[in-house]
């Protein structure tokens, strides 16, 4: 058996869990206090808000964003913007952390290039929640997506390319990554309601960053 072979074997077992889905366990777990401290920069400037639906909901978790363009809504429908409407300035830059992170993962997940030019950042207090949905704003779905759980543990569920596709339910915890890619990037997911708890880290909170090639 070659070394590439055994290196490919072994992912499949502990990290593919579907061909374009690759669970990478606590890949973050050694830069986590980096990234919040990142964070509280970024919500210093562009202060973690919650975002009103075109149908008029808010949504339950809260967000701000990072990068050259921000994911927003504003009740007519979501978009990407290079300012943020709360502050009309441009969103804050993407730490160099956040980059290397993304990008590393991204390689290990055997996306080569992966320029992400917007980190959106979630932040669940208990119970808040994330409906089924698919992630469409994106102009380019070759590009994959990188996930990065921070905090309090909460359980993600996701199915395929149509709503009432099967569904698996897997539990996200503090520096575990996702890298989703090829024919996931159109899946259906969303994360169940955040139960109460306390993280040594974050409190209160659960935060997610997704990194994405949004232009
Ligand atoms: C599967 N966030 O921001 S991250 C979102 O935990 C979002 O905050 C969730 O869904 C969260 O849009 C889930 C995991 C994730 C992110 C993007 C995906 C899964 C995905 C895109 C396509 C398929
Ligand atoms: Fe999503």
């Amino acid at each position: 058996m070659t070394a590439d072979l055994f290196a490919s074997d072994e992912m499949s077992l502990s990290e593919q869990i579907l061909p374009d889905v690759f669970f990478l366990k606590e890949f973050a777990l050694g830069h986590t206090e980096q990234l919040l401290t990142a964070i509280s920069c970024i919500e210093a400037q562009s202060a973690f808000r919650k975002m009103q639906t075109p149908g008029g909901f808010y949504m339950s978790a809260a967000i701000t964003n990072c990068g050259e363009v921000g994911w927003h809504s504003d009740g007519h429908g979501y978009r990407y913007s290079q300012v943020d409407p709360l502050t009309q300035q441009k969103w804050p830059p993407m730490p160099a952390c956040f980059l290397q992170l993304a990008q590393s993962a991204a390689q290990r997940a055997g996306f080569e290039h992966f320029h992400p030019d917007v980190c959106l950042i979630n932040r669940y207090e208990v119970g808040a929640k994330m409906g089924l949905h698919q992630d469409k704003d994106e102009k380019d779905f070759s590009q994959p997506i990188v996930s990065v759980s921070l905090g309090l543990p909460i359980i993600f569920q996701f199915g395929g390319p149509k709503r009432n596709d099967p569904k698996q339910r897997i539990q996200l915890e503090h520096g575990d990554v996702i890298v989703w890619g090829g024919s996931a990037r159109r899946f259906y997911h969303g994360v169940l309601t955040l139960k109460p708890g306390q993280h040594d880290m974050t409190g209160p909170y659960r935060y997610n960053l997704t990194f994405r090639r949004a232009g």
